[in-house]
């Protein structure tokens, strides 16, 4: 009796810990984390590049990552381009996901939101219009996707530029979507652990 008492909270163990884990995680390090870009989006490594220094406005870009050394950024190591609509896009399989959270890390310089914006979208919806900064340094942002819940996702962060003023622009790292998963897959962890206990006796 003790030892299935013991089986029954591994399993509990088990499933809490699925339950913290993640849907999609990239640092960028290996490689874009399967992104697809267009515009002045790409993958690479800041050297700190000066905005005002480069001809343009504002202040730096980072040096490295927030983690390791590689991002994504709008013109690696340059300012970004005028009139240009950039979209970094990724699809997320969510459906066995609720109580979902996209979690990142931002170095954004756009002089503002009410000229060059920072946005991101789910599934067509915006989500958040960034304040522009200058960040000085990297900004943590947790958004709040429980409405798209239990679906497949269509992540964007879309930076849109004016004809005037150029900057560093929008560097990210780190991105995360977490959720719980669902209650079909928890049975399937719980059982699974109970298996396994049983046949160590
Ligand atoms: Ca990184």
């Amino acid at each position: 009796m003790s030892m299935f008492k013991y089986a029954v909270a591994c399993a509990v163990a088990t499933a809490a810990g699925a339950a913290s884990g993640q849907v999609y995680f990239s640092d960028f390090e290996a490689d874009g984390g399967g992104f697809t870009a267009t515009g002045d989006w790409e993958r690479g490594m800041p050297v700190g590049a000066d905005g005002t220094g480069l001809g343009g406005f504002g202040g730096p870009e980072p040096v490295g990552g927030f983690s390791g050394d590689f991002v994504w950024g709008t013109v690696i190591g340059g300012l970004h381009n005028p009139g240009t609509v950039s979209s970094l896009t990724l699809n997320v399989d969510a459906t066995s996901f609720s109580g979902l959270a996209l979690d990142y890390y931002e170095w954004l310089d756009s002089g503002g939101n009410s000229f060059d914006t920072a946005e991101v979208y789910v599934n067509g919806d915006l989500q958040i219009l960034a304040d522009g900064g200058p960040t000085s340094g990297w900004r943590n942002v947790v958004l709040d996707l429980s409405a798209y819940d239990n679906m497949m996702l269509d992540i964007e962060f879309r930076f849109t530029t004016t004809t005037v003023v150029e900057r560093v622009g929008w560097y990210l790292d780190d991105v995360a979507i977490r959720g719980v998963p669902a209650p079909s897959a928890l049975a399937l962890l719980g059982l699974g652990g109970l298996a396994s206990a049983r046949r160590r006796r």
